[in-house]
């Protein structure tokens, strides 16, 4: 059985956020994924994120590929819009959505094997168009779903569970993200809620196309000694680059930083971001920068997590493609078929 409904009663004094709702509305089914699953402390990362931000849940579309990861969106947000599409098919089915209707909150969830193997050309074009979206990798180094074998992000001598090791160079999709024009990047560890929550918050208040890589142990198949994606490699080769507050609303906070230590992001919404820099030098507005820092790192055996990397005031494809601002399942039948002489106007400025 895939589908467990949760019980509906809860603790009657449990939080309630702006809209009146509680974490527990934005949850979905329980979760039948290995206990101990790094996706599961996703899942409970992306309820916290958007409980806190107070996001009505049918306002967001969740969408997938094929993979343990991907089967996620059923354990989150039970109340808002999914679809569970096909292996590495998930950015083109989350474009088209988008450009169908912009009033969405899109947030694409995904795995290393979905991602980085079968659907490494959709993931490229879809940081490089700036689609307005958070884009999630829940990566293991695995694939998990179909028994453990090597993804394209494992890294070259890691070993899998029977310790033969892995002779490929791995693929790093920050790295890709980074060079292919996102505008929003960062890296996290599924065990390091303190982290991942404000930078999910902070993606889904970014314009433009966020992504985020978030190591995720796979307990059945990736948490053993040799595998550089387990719980206890991470934990002791994690270099973050700097401490995350999200803000909405509020920029009168920005007075009490301590001067030197802190940087203020303001995003295209309005939005402010506070990072509080562990690296002095840490600028995460210098995307070349960011891509020197992380090979810099990885030479050294290093996973640097944190906000490698943002621009404030990207533009989206919308405003690229200059597209209606109305959702297409807003308009009446003229305004999506306004006839002979629209099309024939429109002809002419080809010509
Ligand atoms: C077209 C196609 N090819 C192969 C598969 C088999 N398959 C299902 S999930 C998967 C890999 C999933 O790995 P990943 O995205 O890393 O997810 P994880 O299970 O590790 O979270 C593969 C190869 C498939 N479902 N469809
Ligand atoms: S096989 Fe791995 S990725 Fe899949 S649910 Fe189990 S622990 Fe998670
Ligand atoms: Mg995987």
């Amino acid at each position: 059985m895939t589908y467990l409904p949760k019980p509906r009663l809860h603790h009657p004094e449990l939080a309630v956020n702006e809209l009146g709702l509680t974490r527990r509305d934005y949850e979905g089914s329980i979760s039948t994924l290995c206990a101990g699953c790094g996706h599961d402390s996703i899942s409970a990362a992306i309820v916290r994120a958007c409980f806190e931000l107070s996001l009505p849940p049918h306002r967001i579309a969740k969408l997938s590929g094929i993979g343990c990861s991907s089967k996620t969106p059923t354990y989150f947000l039970g109340n808002s819009h999914g679809f569970n599409s096909v292996h590495g098919r998930m950015p083109s089915v989350l474009t088209g959505a988008y450009l169908a209707n912009r009033d969405l909150i899109y947030l694409g969830v995904s795995g290393d094997g979905d991602s980085a193997s079968i659907g490494l050309g959709q993931f490229a074009h879809a940081m490089r168009r700036g689609i307005d979206m958070v884009y999630i990798v829940e990566n293991n180094g695995v694939y998990g779903l179909t028994k453990g074998q090597f993804s394209a992000t494992a890294d070259k001598g890691a070993r899998n569970k029977r310790g033969v090791a892995n002779l490929d160079e791995p693929i790093d999709l920050v790295g890709m993200a980074l060079h292919l024009g996102a505008t929003f990047v960062a890296r996290s560890f599924s065990g390091d809620k303190a982290q991942l929550v404000p930078l999910i918050k902070a993606a889904l208040t970014h314009k433009g196309a966020a992504f985020i890589d978030c190591i995720s142990p796979c307990v059945a198949f990736n948490n053993h000694d040799g595998s550089t994606k387990s719980f206890d490699h991470v934990r002791a080769h994690n270099a973050a680059v700097n401490r995350l507050d999200v803000i909405i609303g509020q920029p009168e906070i920005t007075v009490d930083y301590a001067p030197g230590t802190v940087e203020i992001v303001r995003q295209h919404d309005g939005s402010i971001l506070k990072l509080r820099k562990l690296a002095d030098e840490y600028d995460v507005t210098d995307r070349i920068a960011a891509m020197d820092f992380i090979t810099r790192h990885h030479a050294r055996g290093e996973i640097v997590t944190g906000l490698l990397y943002v621009d404030p005031d990207a533009p989206d494809l919308h405003s690229y493609l200059k597209t209606a601002t109305k959702p297409l399942n807003a308009m009446d039948e003229n305004e999506l078929c306004p006839g002979a002489g629209a099309l024939e106007a429109l002809n002419a400025t080809l010509r």
